[in-house]
C-alpha cells in the first residue's frame, strides 16, 4: 500500500506550471523532502521534523512565500479520514519542525508545499509517516455528500471537479440556516482548499478565485476556487476557512469518472 502509482508524474517536467499529479514523489526536479521523523506516537502532540534539500544536497535557503507561508505541511491518514494542515518553522541548521497531533494509529502521508526561489514555481513533495502502533482502525471514506457540518457551521459544495478540465467549485458557509458573511482572511484568502486522490494520494493544487481586499471578493457566504484534477478517481476535498477567530475544516468526497 506504500507504493504509489506513477501515472503521469514525470510527464511534465521542465514546464513552469505543474500539471501532472503532485506529491507522489519525495524527490523532484533536484529537490528532496527528507523526513527526520518517520514515526510519531498517536493521540499526542509531537514534533515532526524534516529537511528540504536542494539540488546540491544542502537545505534550501531561499523560498518564496505561498499565501504568507514558506512551507505548507499537510499530513493525512492514507485513507484520507484524517487531515492536518500546519506551518512549520525553520531552525538555523535548516531543519524544519512543527508540532502535530495525529489522532490515531495508522499509515500517514506528509506533503510539503513550497516554492524554491531558484525554481520559480511551487513543488509538492510527499513522504510516508507512521503513527502509533500497527495499522490502527480501518476506516472508510464517507461517500459524496453536498453538505458538511463543522463546529455548528454548514458548508455546501456546488460544482464537481473533472479530469483534465478546470472547474469552478463553490463552497457556501451558513450558520443556523443563515449565510455567513463575516468570514475572516486566513493566509491571505477566505478559504484554502486541498484535494487528494484516494487511490494514489495525488495532491491537487487548487487556486482561490479572488482574495480579500481585491475590491470584489466578499467575506462569504461563498468561497470559490478553480480546480483541475489529474484523472478519474475518488477525491477528498479539504476546505480550511476562518470564522470567529478559529480555522475550521469542511470535507467533501467527489468521484470523478
Ligand atoms: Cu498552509
Amino acid at each position: 500500500m506504500n507504493t504509489p502509482h506513477h501515472h503521469d508524474a514525470h510527464a511534465h517536467h521542465g514546464q513552469h506550471e505543474q500539471h501532472g499529479p503532485a506529491g507522489l514523489d519525495s524527490s523532484q526536479d533536484g529537490y528532496t523532502l527528507a523526513l527526520e521523523t518517520v514515526a510519531l506516537p498517536a493521540g499526542t502532540d509531537s514534533d515532526l521534523r524534516f529537511r528540504l534539500l536542494g539540488t546540491d544536497g544542502r537545505p534550501v535557503a531561499d523560498l518564496t512565500p505561498i499565501h504568507d507561508k514558506l512551507v505548507h505541511l499537510i499530513v493525512v491518514r492514507r485513507d484520507l479520514t484524517r487531515y492536518v494542515h500546519v506551518h512549520p518553522a525553520v531552525a538555523d541548521d535548516g531543519t524544519w519542525s512543527v508540532r502535530v497531533r495525529l489522532p490515531e494509529a495508522g499509515a500517514y502521508r506528509v506533503f510539503a508545499d513550497f516554492a524554491p526561489a531558484a525554481l520559480g514555481r511551487t513543488l509538492t513533495l510527499g513522504a510516508d509517516l507512521g503513527a502509533g502502533d500497527g495499522d490502527g482502525p480501518a476506516r472508510e471514506l464517507p461517500g459524496p455528500a453536498p453538505a458538511f457540518a463543522v463546529d455548528g457551521r454548514e458548508v455546501t459544495l456546488t460544482g464537481e471537479p473533472a479530469a483534465g478540465e478546470r472547474r469552478r467549485l463553490e463552497f457556501a458557509v451558513a450558520r443556523d440556516g443563515r449565510p455567513v458573511t463575516d468570514l475572516q482572511p486566513y493566509l491571505a484568502a477566505y478559504g484554502h482548499l486541498v484535494a487528494l486522490r484516494l487511490e494514489d494520494l495525488a495532491y491537487v493544487h487548487v487556486h482561490p478565485d479572488g482574495s480579500p481586499g481585491d475590491g470584489t471578493t466578499e467575506p462569504g457566504p461563498v468561497v470559490a476556487f478553480h480546480a483541475q484534477v489529474p484523472g478519474p478517481g475518488t477525491y477528498r476535498l479539504f476546505l480550511d476557512f476562518k470564522h470567529e477567530d478559529a480555522v475550521r475544516t469542511a470535507e467533501f468526497t467527489a468521484v470523478v469518472k
